[in-house]
């Protein structure tokens, strides 16, 4: 092995998003486009010497010829030992276990989440800490910063591939590299949180489910606790394969992407239970049989029944929701007497409340769900979560979710997002809605009053950090709102996303569809913004 310095050249726009560098493979592939990636951050990471790092990731195109590249690079930065999944695959909640469980000095996760994958679609880094989660922001911005500084990055050289099929402990020079197996330490901590004999129970007496694992990185996770520890039949679990395309699926779990679910689900002989996962498999979406739950009205049922699971028995010391994710979760906070901190888009925003133990379970809209079990969302989690409840209630989905907004209202919920919209046309619709907000209060709308409007800031209880213009709101009377904000995750033009809210007390009114209780929240949008206008687009691509 020699190690070399290889001269190399800043490259534009390496500014992690919402969730790590995500970029085109085609990108990735550009001569130094990974390695100067890889120098910057473990630049920024000063102390890395002799320490242990994972690495993994949710086994799309690209991330074998990745993990080497890594591996070798950590073998000339001083790390001690490299903890790699299997095949180079580890779950981001899986990575964030690991991490966590080992005492790990950090983790480098290889996704591009519910992005699409294969030689044209997205590949994806980022950096987690030794709390397990995604690196915060002073982290990101320094590795951004260092990354437009370079003129070189060191390199291990003369070395075989490492084995990744092959479990145990393999050398780069001084490096061990342990390759472990990716779902073992998960299926672990799984067992510790939850009521298996009566999930077993439940499989038993043949009720049936069914989990689609959209072809990425949550296979295994799924069949090997389903499958496997509860006893489910062979085939609950579709799309099970890791497939370096995902098999041509847009890995997103939500009704727009999910259909082969959908219609396994719809139907008077459909399973009980229906249930999918993203990318990398920290993502879900949760059904019953003709019925989706919102992952907003999912956190806040598995809030209000937590200590009706093992893990949670001890009740909750609060609840995290970001900002565009629904009030619904406040509603079932305030019942319990316990805080709802409200946190910008984007899971790091969780890491500190987590840690400080002001918050036990977290959610977004975006299909996230998790705990403090780790600091990533967590898909099987949330699944199991819920199987959990159906099995200690003898409930369906729908009645859970039925009897939920009976008892606390129901919060309708809709996500419009306008996808490859010319960026500098999102830019100026934003800016000039951003320009507008302050005279906005007090106006009226038809039925519609805006009672106030702001750019959402927020300052994190525990480190004080503060984090400014983090969407739009425009918050009416009676608790509906309107959210913009621009994706921080797609890689081709803006995403916008419009985030729709409208309160309901009355059971007699919990039956609309979504877009009909939303309608007129959906024009004021369009007309407070001129989204159609500014877009040039007749209709958002994805509703969910
Ligand atoms: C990531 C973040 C989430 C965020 C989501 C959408 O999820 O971890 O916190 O809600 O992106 O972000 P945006 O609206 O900026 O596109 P994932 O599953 O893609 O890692």
């Amino acid at each position: 092995m020699k190690i070399i310095q290889v001269p190399t050249q800043a490259i534009a726009g390496q500014r992690p998003g919402t969730s790590g560098l995500r970029k085109k493979v085609t990108v990735f592939q550009q001569p130094h486009y990974l390695e100067n990636f890889v120098q910057a951050l473990f630049e920024v990471l000063e102390d890395r010497r002799g320490q242990t790092l994972v690495l993994g990731g949710d086994g799309r195109f690209h991330n074998r010829v990745a993990v080497q590249v890594i591996l070798r690079m950590a073998a000339a930065h001083g790390f001690a030992r490299v903890l790699v999944g299997q095949g180079g695959l580890l779950s981001t909640p899986a990575a964030s276990a690991v991490i966590r469980k080992r005492g790990a000095y950090g983790g480098v996760v290889l996704s591009a989440s519910h992005n699409p994958g294969g030689p044209d679609g997205d590949f994806g880094i980022k950096y987690n800490v030794g709390n397990g989660g995604p690196a915060p922001e002073k982290v990101t911005e320094a590795v951004y910063a260092r990354t437009q500084q370079l003129t070189s990055y060191t390199i291990a050289t003369e070395v075989d591939d490492i084995d990744l099929g092959r479990l145990g402990e393999q050398r780069i020079g001084d490096l061990v590299v342990e390759v472990i197996d990716p779902v073992a330490d998960h299926a672990e901590l799984m067992q510790q949180l939850f009521d298996f004999d009566a999930m077993r129970a439940w499989f038993a007496s043949g009720k049936r489910m069914c989990y689609d694992a959209m072809g990425a990185a949550g296979g295994p996770y799924a069949k090997a606790v389903l499958e496997g520890l509860l006893g489910a039949p062979a085939g609950t679990v579709i799309n099970g394969e890791p497939l370096e395309d995902f098999g041509g699926h847009h890995p997103d779990p939500n009704p727009a992407h999910a259909q082969e679910l959908i219609a396994i689900m719809s139907g008077p002989h459909a399973p009980d239970f229906g249930a999918a996962s993203d990318g990398d498999a920290d993502r879900n979406m949760i059904l019953g049989r003709d019925f989706v739950v919102t992952p907003s009205d999912s956190l806040a049922v598995l809030a209000a029944h937590a200590t009706r699971v093992p893990g949670y028995r001890k009740g909750l010391a609060g609840i995290a929701r970001s900002m565009p994710t629904s009030q619904a979760a406040d509603r079932v906070a305030q019942m319990l007497g316990i805080p709802c901190h409200e946190t910008p888009t984007g899971w790091k925003f969780f890491g500190n409340l987590l840690d400080a133990g002001q918050a036990t379970l977290c959610g977004e809209e975006s299909y996230g769900t998790g705990s403090n079990h780790v600091r990533e969302k967590d898909g099987l989690w949330a699944v199991l979560f819920w199987l959990n409840l159906l099995a200690s209630t003898g409930q369906s989905v729908e009645q859970l979710v039925r009897a939920h907004w009976a008892r606390f209202g129901r919060n309708y919920y809709s996500r419009h997002d306008w996808e490859g919209v010319a960026t500098d046309r999102a830019d100026a619709l934003m800016s000039s809605l951003r320009s507008r907000l302050s005279g906005l209060a007090g106006q009226r709308f038809g039925s519609l009053q805006v009672e106030a409007a702001d750019d959402f800031a927020y300052t994190d209880p525990v480190d004080g950090s503060v984090s400014k213009a983090q969407g739009l709101r425009i918050l009416l009377a009676g608790g509906s709102r309107i959210v913009l904000r621009l994706s921080g995750t797609g890689t081709e033009g803006a995403t916008l996303r419009v985030y729709l809210e409208r309160y309901e007390a009355d059971p007699a009114r919990h039956d609309l569809e979504p877009q009909q209780a939303l309608a007129d929240l959906i024009t004021l949008a369009d007309q407070l913004a001129g989204i159609r206008s500014h877009t040039g687009m007749a209709a958002p691509a994805v509703i969910t």
